[in-house]
């Protein structure tokens, strides 16, 4: 599933972003950035010991990542260049602030591309695993997100992937992009 917006090329992928042939891949983290489960896990487990490097410098720095925020770190072991992490919601029922805290994780990842020279990113599907988000829901404000991204700012990565990693994951996600007219 490919679409054009202006310049950028958005691909919906089934798969394991671990393997992402782009500059940067995003992590679903949380945001005292310790390494967890799901996606987390598997990209610490491929990136080896630079994330847990990078990350345990910027929790004594920062003091970890707040919800809807991302930071970047290098991306070891992994193809990606680097790995950008953004805490996502937890979903409390969808009253509490969530959607707009996970366009704002799409959108400030988005936003460290830029000066990065990072022209490729792939997204995995934020908060859909352990943090409870309904899938149908997150594909909606995620999709929205990039693409009120890529309209507003003028230095825009050529390509966005999602990569996600089961069926119906992947079929939420092309169902959104075509209620959205993309
Ligand atoms: N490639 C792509 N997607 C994946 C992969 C993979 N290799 N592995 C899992 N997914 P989750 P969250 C999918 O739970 O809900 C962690 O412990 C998964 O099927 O990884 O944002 C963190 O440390 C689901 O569709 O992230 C946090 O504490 C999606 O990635 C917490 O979980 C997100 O599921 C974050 O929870």
């Amino acid at each position: 599933m490919n679409t054009e917006i202006k310049q950028t090329d958005v691909e919906l992928i089934q798969g394991d972003i671990t393997k992402a042939e782009v500059d940067a891949i995003v992590n679903a983290a949380n945001s005292e950035l310790i390494g967890g489960g799901g996606v987390d896990g598997a990209i610490r487990r491929a990136g080896g010991a630079a994330i847990e490097n990078a990350c345990a410098e910027i929790r004594r720095r920062e003091g970890g990542c707040p919800t809807g925020k991302a930071v970047i770190t290098p991306g070891g072991d992994l193809y990606a260049k680097y790995v950008i992490h953004t805490a996502g919601p937890v979903w409390e029922g969808g009253n509490s602030g969530e959607a707009e805290l996970l366009a704002s994780c799409y959108q400030e990842s988005l936003r460290l591309t830029i000066g990065n020279d990072i022209q490729s990113i792939a997204f995995p599907s934020i908060s859909t695993g352990v943090y409870g988000y309904p899938t149908e829901k997150a594909a909606v404000v995620a999709l929205t997100a990039v693409k009120e991204f890529v309209l507003q700012s003028n230095a825009v990565p050529t390509t966005i992937q999602f990569i996600l990693f089961d069926e119906a994951t992947h079929t939420c996600y092309v169902d959104a992009l075509h209620t959205l007219n993309f």
